[in-house]
């Protein structure tokens, strides 16, 4: 089992209590929001080794983010902080029981990143390198980043390139995000997208199967259809769909990220797909049952049984 190296922005993030208003909390919760360094913070748990490559301000929320992240056992050793540009803020306003998202990232640090990112050594040695399709929103070099990795063919490159789709509507129109987030998915290894996000970009009545005809070159293609299930396509036209586990939702934000972090170390350890796709659920459930990104896993012996639950006894 090799590295993986996840590259991507991560922010501080402030959020009141869940029944409280941003309009009146007289405090707010900090944490770390990010896409790609929560799939590090899991596979880092998960027993994977992996590294985070990123810009952060030369500030104090810049250190405390790279603490953060470092503490859950990930390499931050490649992460610059940037003594021109601030970390980005992430603000989240409870909203008649959902979550509304404000940023404050312009012009941050992680904006400015490019791909000389793609030169750091880590990345001779990883065995995967996790994107997503936050990153080419946020400036030009960021998506330049993101299209020399994906502009290698699968063929020639070092290590395999999982993406996820990520779409964040307040980022960049809907019609761009469509078109550029279609070409990269389809040029990655692993793709992960929720169906209801690929309803939003591409067509209103796509079943996952059309998902799957939309994006046929991936080796791998996750299809997420929300609390429901999770259907993974197969290089050779196969398919395995899972049930997702019952569980309480606190807040959504971030299970995307650990079951992508499931998903991908389930792979990384020799499994099939049916077990990949359950340890993303397993994983997915610990983020759900939290407002910030990151919750408590369970055990590993806890972990090795719902793995091997037959068929029946699962969800
Ligand atoms: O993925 C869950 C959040 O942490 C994430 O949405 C924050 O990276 C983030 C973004 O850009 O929205």
């Amino acid at each position: 089992e090799g590295a993986v190296v996840c590259i991507g922005e991560t922010m501080a993030a402030l959020a009141p209590a869940p029944s409280r208003s941003l309009e009146t909390a007289e405090q707010l919760r900090v944490s770390v929001a990010g896409a790609e360094s929560n799939v590090a913070m899991y596979l880092a748990e998960l027993g994977v080794p992996v590294s985070w490559l990123s810009a952060l301000g030369d500030d104090a929320l810049g250190r405390r983010v790279r603490a953060a992240v470092g503490a859950a056992g990930v390499d931050v050793d490649g992460v610059r902080h940037d003594p021109e540009r601030p970390t980005g803020l992430l603000v989240k306003e409870p909203v008649g029981g959902r979550t509304r998202v404000h940023y404050y990232r312009g012009n941050s640090a992680a904006s400015a990143l490019g791909p000389e990112v793609l030169g750091d050594d880590r990345l001779r040695s990883a065995t995967l390198v996790h994107l997503t399709g936050i990153t080419p929103a946020l400036s030009p070099s960021c998506r330049s980043l993101v299209s020399q990795a994906l502009g290698v063919p699968p063929g020639d490159r070092r290590h395999a390139i999982s993406f996820d789709v990520n779409h964040r509507p307040a980022l960049w129109p809907p019609g761009t995000a469509a078109t550029v987030l279609r070409n990269l998915a389809d040029r990655a290894d692993i793709v992960f997208v929720g169906l209801d996000e690929a309803q939003e970009l591409w067509d209103a009545d796509l079943e996952p199967s059309d998902v799957r005809a939309l994006l046929p070159h991936p080796r791998v293609l996750v299809v997420k259809d929300g609390g429901r299930a999770a259907t993974a396509f197969g290089a050779a036209g196969e398919s395995t769909t899972v049930p997702a586990l019952r569980t309480q939702v606190v807040e959504p934000v971030g299970a995307g990220d650990a079951f992508a972090a499931g998903f991908l170390a389930g792979l990384l350890r020799g499994g099939d797909a049916r077990r990949a796709l359950r340890l993303g659920h397993i994983t997915a459930a610990s983020a759900l049952k939290v407002t910030g990104d990151h919750g408590p896993l369970p055990d590993r012996a806890r972990i090795e049984e719902l793995l091997d639950l037959p068929s029946h006894e699962w969800a």
